[in-house]
């Protein structure tokens, strides 16, 4: 594989690192060495035997087994391992992932693989046992770190570091070697036995036919998997985060019929912001098992916010209760080959089951424990948007909030026509302007549109990076995702 291509698989997969601060790495060969030897660092050789001390008695050099290591980005499998006794073993290192990875031990030993590479070492673990991490930096503060404990010889220092190595585990089990760390989800833990998500179609729906529209929501209540082992007792429109996706045209009558069923615990209601109503006729509450009919007029074009008001507002929007109103000016969008509807969102959890933490989203600085695109945390990352090469793409994205801002790019590309809250970029302007990407405040919606250069992969976040490692993360993929040699 070409340097180049290896470049923009790290670039790709090494987001939630990037976020986290890491520089990329050369593409240096696979070697071994101990740091407490400086010589060695500028010697690579392949899988070489650390060099024998004089002296050394042959029982210390007896080699007791071989312990494998998989590295991947970001985190070892097994992090945490008991061998049954003290001395010297054979450290096998199979680099996984795509960046290069080491695995470095207490006494300094450092065995390196390049990506796809196996490197082999040896290390002597002593009777309390050997903690080791991987040095390139920020990757042990992504987790990349775990520890070698000798059976019986634990000591109670250990066992709180094995506490915590254990609960990286279980998150790095449940989601996978692909996923990279665990998600940071602060106070609430990973249910292992949550059911999977559902992914959300980011397809963008087609315009409603005709110009008086009868759409019934209802508000129903249901538990929802936000994240792989994060469910939340969530408030929605029609059952889903976001609401569905409405599209109508300048001109047209939108009848909404709300309903709010019978076992709700909560009233309900909804505002729409491609309306011009009087918040208390429309948008007023109402409780289990009442219905009421919201009629509204599209005036002017654009991407907007419907959500419910009932107070308190953040909660019922923290909680799930959001959605996109897409309304094309009266001559209709030009058409393009693939369009996308995508609402950015936060999660503030509250107790697994539960509904989201008020306290949470209500603090004066918002920290939300995930960022989402159209509700779920990575779902275009494990599931990825396909277009074809050169083909005009149209993204339609609101910022639901309730309280950050986003910053909507597209790595690798540049957006040609943008058209934010009424006002315009188009294509082709007079100094041929572009634009990186998309300011959206809470309850602001734009038009975007690009296309890509080539076959491959190109990673959907809001810039604002420190939410792209907390699920602000999807992949648009050109092609078959792989660029050409
Ligand atoms: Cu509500």
């Amino acid at each position: 594989m070409k340097t180049h291509i290896q470049h923009r698989m790290y670039a790709v997969t090494g987001l939630l690192a990037l976020s986290l601060g890491l520089a990329g790495c050369g593409g240096r060969g696979n070697y071994v060495t101990n740091l407490n030897q400086p010589a060695a660092l500028s010697q690579p050789a392949v899988a070489a035997a650390p060099q024998q001390a004089e002296g050394t008695t042959l029982l210390s050099n007896e080699v007791l087994g071989t312990l494998e290591f998989r590295a991947f980005d970001l985190g070892y499998k097994p992090n945490k391992l008991e061998v049954e006794k003290a001395g010297r073993y054979s450290i096998k290192l199979v680099n996984e992932g795509v960046m290069p990875h080491d695995i470095v031990f207490g006494d300094g030993t450092k065995i390196y693989a390049d990506a796809g590479q196996t490197a082999q070492g040896e290390v002597v673990i002593s009777a309390a046992g050997a903690k080791f991490i991987c040095s390139v930096p920020g990757h042990a503060a992504a987790g990349m770190k775990g520890e070698i404990t000798v059976k019986g010889a634990t000591s109670a220092a250990d066992k709180i570091i094995e506490a915590a190595a254990a609960g990286t585990d279980k998150a790095t089990a449940a989601h996978g070697d692909d996923h990279g760390g665990p998600l940071p989800t602060g106070d609430v833990a990973e249910d292992p036995n949550a059911p999977p998500y559902e992914l959300f179609d980011a397809a963008a729906p087609a315009l409603l036919e005709g110009s008086v529209h009868d759409i019934t929501l209802e508000t129903i209540e249901k538990p929802m998997t936000v994240a792989p082992g994060f469910v939340q007792q969530v408030w929605t429109f029609n059952g889903t985060v976001p609401g569905p996706v409405i599209r109508v045209k300048v001109g047209d009558t939108v009848r909404i019929r709300l309903k709010n069923p019978a076992n709700s615990t909560v009233p309900h209601s909804v505002d729409f912001h491609s309306s011009q109503v009087a918040w208390n006729d429309e948008m007023t509450n109402i409780n289990p098992g009442e219905e009421k009919i919201y009629e509204w007029k599209a005036d002017y074009a654009g991407v907007w916010m419907y959500h419910c008001g009932t107070a308190p507002a953040l909660h019922h929007i923290a909680n799930g209760m959001y959605g996109m109103v897409i309304v094309e000016p009266k001559e209709g969008l030009p058409p393009v080959d693939k369009e996308f509807a995508i609402v950015q969102g936060e999660w503030y959890l509250g107790p697994q089951g539960e509904v989201s933490s008020l306290e949470k989203a209500a603090a004066a600085a918002p920290a939300p424990d995930l960022v989402v695109f159209n509700g779920v945390a990575n779902q275009y990352k494990d599931h990825p948007l396909q277009v074809g090469t050169g083909e005009r793409v149209r993204f339609f994205v609101l910022n639901a909030g309730p309280s950050v801002d986003s910053s909507f790019h597209i790595v690798g590309t540049i957006f040609d026509t943008v058209i934010k809250e009424g006002v315009v970029l188009s294509r082709n302007n007079p100094g041929n302007y572009g634009s990186q990407a998309v300011d959206l405040a809470p309850a602001q919606g734009a038009i975007i549109e690009l296309t890509t250069a080539e076959d491959g992969k190109y990673p959907i976040v809001t810039h604002a990076f420190n939410f792209v490692g907390r699920g602000a993360l999807g992949l648009l993929q050109a092609g078959d995702g792989e660029p050409q040699k």
